[in-house]
């Protein structure tokens, strides 16, 4: 244990029991919550760094405050790193976490009341893409687009047709639930036909791009790609915004000042390292690892008969129609998997008729499982044990059971950062 953690259980028994708590969950129980994962213990190191201390308002050698000489240091690192691995122009660190950091580039690009064409939430969007009970919702006109409910593709002839009559201001495309890649060079020419900007949220998929199995949409000219720090890439939680160089200042200045005060350093610091690591070859075969378990789950899943959202996965996610699959709804599926050891999150499938609380399926993703060293084998074992427990909904003792192959599987394959 960390001295400093030794001092919290000495000061703060009651903050200490839950650390410890969660320590324990996390190490007894399979996380399959796509956008989670373990951190390295570096980052956690760095997190817990006398970095928090630090005020840093402003840019490296532009800063407010004094004393900037090494928060200077590893922001630059943060950034320099971050346009290596993305194949940036430019890179802004800085974003406390997602959601601003998607309003930053909508504030700083575009004008109240612009329309921006984005991803329907139940087909995969995410609520920061202008979900009317978000404030970017009443800030901005968002145009939704769906995929083809055929097949779950995208159909792009339909997003072109859209554009054409809503000839938005931004393009933006990514998703938080779907288990493709994207064609970005289509999502290129409907927006240059009529003249609009690009953006990416890459977030869920970003640990992916940098590892070079899944495209990059700044290799296809996109203007600017977001993404969260933490969720494929493993870092802290934090968040980025990769963009061409004309659009450097306009997203700097609406960064900070614009929306931020101070950025926290401590996850600036961890943000360099995640960076540095995934540079590093190993990174490109744990990314090409977490599709693999991916695809070996989808496999077993399909051949229990499991009905998945586009039938499979390109990604690191799959989306478990529950209702379709064993006739109960994502909030009960995912309270009894819960109840395994195995956690993952409701989720509402394309168009769901039922409501977001109890929606009709579950979300699953590989990243955390992958970062403690599974691979096909327990990939497709978790998906045997899932539907085990799906398929007996009421049976306790199964349950029991089945928790306890968990508990022993996850003793093989430690949790970095917990000893
Ligand atoms: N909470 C993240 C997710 O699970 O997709 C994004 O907001």
């Amino acid at each position: 244990m960390h001295e400093f953690v030794e001092l919290l259980s000495r000061t703060d028994p009651t903050v200490f029991q839950n650390l410890i708590g969660e320590e324990q969950r996390q190490r007894e129980g399979v996380e399959l919550i796509p956008s989670e994962n373990y951190t390295y213990p570096e980052v956690l190191a760095v997190l817990g760094s006398v970095f928090t201390n630090k005020y840093s308002e402003g840019y490296p050698g532009r800063r407010y405050y004094g004393g900037q000489k090494y928060t200077d240091a590893v922001e630059i690192l943060a950034r320099e790193r971050a346009c290596e691995v993305f194949r940036a122009e430019h890179a802004n660190v800085q974003p406390l976490s997602g959601s601003p950091m998607n309003q930053a580039v909508y504030l700083g690009l575009l004008e109240p009341g612009d329309t921006i064409l984005a991803m329907d939430l139940s087909h995969g969007g995410h609520l920061t893409h202008g979900a009317p009970v978000s404030h970017m919702g009443r800030l901005f006109n968002f145009v939704r687009y769906k995929t083809d409910p055929s097949d779950g593709s995208f159909d792009y002839d339909a997003i072109r047709k859209l554009a054409l009559e809503h000839k938005p201001r931004l393009v933006l495309t990514g998703y938080t639930s779907y288990p493709r890649d994207l064609d970005y060079a289509a999502f290129k020419a409907i927006a240059d036909e009529v003249g609009a900007l690009t953006m990416c949220d890459a977030s869920h998929y970003a640990g992916m791009v940098a590892g070079g199995v899944m495209a990059n949409p700044l290799d296809h000219g996109f203007d600017v790609m977001t993404t969260t720090s933490h969720k494929s890439l493993r870092g802290p939680r934090g968040g980025m915004i990769l963009c061409k160089k004309e659009h450097a200042a306009k997203i700097d200045k609406s960064v900070f000042p614009g929306l931020q005060g101070g950025p926290h350093m401590n996850v600036i610091a961890g943000i360099a390292i995640t960076m540095g690591k995934a540079l590093q070859p190993e990174f490109r075969e744990y990314a090409a690892q977490v599709l693999k378990n991916a695809k070996a789950m989808a496999e077993a899943f399909l051949g229990h008969g499991g009905a998945l959202v586009t039938g499979g996965t390109d990604n690191h996610m799959l989306v478990l129609d529950t209702e379709k699959s064993f006739g109960i709804n994502g909030k009960n599926a995912e309270e009894i998997l819960d109840a395994v050891g195995i956690t993952t999150n409701k989720q509402i499938i394309p168009d769901d008729p039922n409501p977001p609380l109890k929606p009709s399926g579950i979300r699953i993703g590989t990243p955390a499982a992958t970062t403690r060293g599974m691979q096909e084998q327990e990939a497709a074992l978790l998906a045997d044990w899932m539907t085990e427990a799906l398929t007996h909904p009421e049976d306790t003792t199964l349950h029991e059971v089945i928790h306890r192959k968990v508990q022993i599987l996850c003793s093989r394959f430690p949790v970095p950062g917990i000893q």
